[in-house]
């Protein structure tokens, strides 16, 4: 597949259409409609359970203009690597016609960056399948009314830590560094990144590529969720530019063990100016009960993530004094 240069090159045909009943203004759909256009109709997609299942496969009606089929929670790994394996199996004997076709599978990171880690761990270490794995990222168990997973940043108001008199601050953990753990740990996969739908084209280049370069890949989108995070459907758009813009949310690809930063991220790299993150927090319900020392605290986490890793943003690590 040709890759996808800028606006004027993005495909026109849309795979993931009307049809769905997911809230308005979710990136997590919109997230599915980037992903489409980008893998084109010679795909396979398996949708682990989540609101991209629910929501999309209402009895008799599918947004889907591509085969898709569901798979359990934690099981997008194996959904990936089965398919790709079976594909190849069956194209082998002659009983499929010898093509590419991709194999994509979807989760959300309850199901990918919590229960089904260690399957999207053992596919990326298989370099003979080809498959993609997209995490779209809303930050909670939001189908099963958003409850905090190892994707909740730290603070956040969810219906398992609700904000109280007693604990203001009932979500001590600090978020899952998905991207870096799986680029760290996994040489067969050749291509890592992170993506979001506000950086639409940014998306689906980096969709493409992956696919285009083989192996098994991994691909991880923050994707607000105006329901779960608390601000107004319409404000979905600028939520995720927010996110990159305060640095909460770096876009990066890892290409071979070489990390490049793109967009607004590649400017923070080189030193440029983040926007305070009280600029995200102050806009959702979910950090409403932030005092001015959470934010500071909050705002630390982030700095920290910039200033002091091995790899700013990207891997957790600082090397000790000698
Ligand atoms: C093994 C298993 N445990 C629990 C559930 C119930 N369940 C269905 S969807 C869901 C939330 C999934 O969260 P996530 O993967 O983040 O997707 P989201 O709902 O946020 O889109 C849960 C817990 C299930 N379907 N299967
Ligand atoms: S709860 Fe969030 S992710 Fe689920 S359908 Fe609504 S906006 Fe989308
Ligand atoms: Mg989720």
């Amino acid at each position: 597949m040709e890759q996808i240069k800028g606006v004027k090159t993005v495909p026109l045909n849309e795979y993931y259409m009307s049809g769905h009943r997911t809230c308005q203004g979710c990136e997590p759909a919109l997230a599915m409609k980037l992903t489409a256009k980008a893998i084109g109709p010679r795909s396979i997609v398996l949708g682990a359970t989540g609101c991209m299942y629910v929501a999309n496969t209402s009895y008799y009606t599918t947004p889907w203009a591509i085969p898709w089929m569901h798979t359990q929670l934690g099981a997008a790994g194996s959904a990936a690597l089965g398919t790709s394996a079976g594909l190849k199996a069956l194209m082998r004997k002659g009983k499929l016609k010898e093509e590419h076709i991709n194999v994509v599978a979807i989760c959300g990171d309850g199901g990918g960056a919590d229960m089904g880690v260690s399957a999207i761990s053992a596919t990326l270490t298989h370099p003979q399948y080809d498959s993609l794995i997209v995490m779209y990222d809303n930050e909670s168990y939001a189908n099963t009314d958003v409850q905090a997973s190892g994707s909740t940043p730290w603070g956040a108001v969810t219906r398992f830590t609700p904000s109280g008199t007693v604990h203001r601050i009932t979500q001590t953990r600090i978020k899952k560094n998905m991207v870096g753990m799986l680029a760290a740990g996994h040489p067969g996969c050749k291509y890592v990144a992170t993506v979001c739908p506000s950086f639409a084209v940014d998306m689906m280049q980096k969709i493409r590529k992956a696919i285009a370069i083989g192996g098994p890949t991994f691909v991880h989108c923050l994707t607000p969720c105006p329901k779960g995070w608390g601000f107004a459907p319409d404000l979905s758009h600028e939520m995720g530019i927010a996110a990159v813009e305060t640095g909460v949310w770096p876009l990066y690809e890892i290409e071979d063990g070489m990390v490049r930063f793109n967009g607004r991220s590649k400017t923070i790299a080189e030193g440029g100016k983040r926007e305070p993150v009280g600029e995200y927090t102050r806009r959702q319900d979910r950090f409403a009960h932030f005092t001015a020392e959470d934010t500071a605290y909050f705002q630390g986490t982030i700095d920290e993530m910039w200033q002091n890793w091995l790899v700013p943003a990207v891997i957790p690590l600082s090397r000790a004094a000698q």
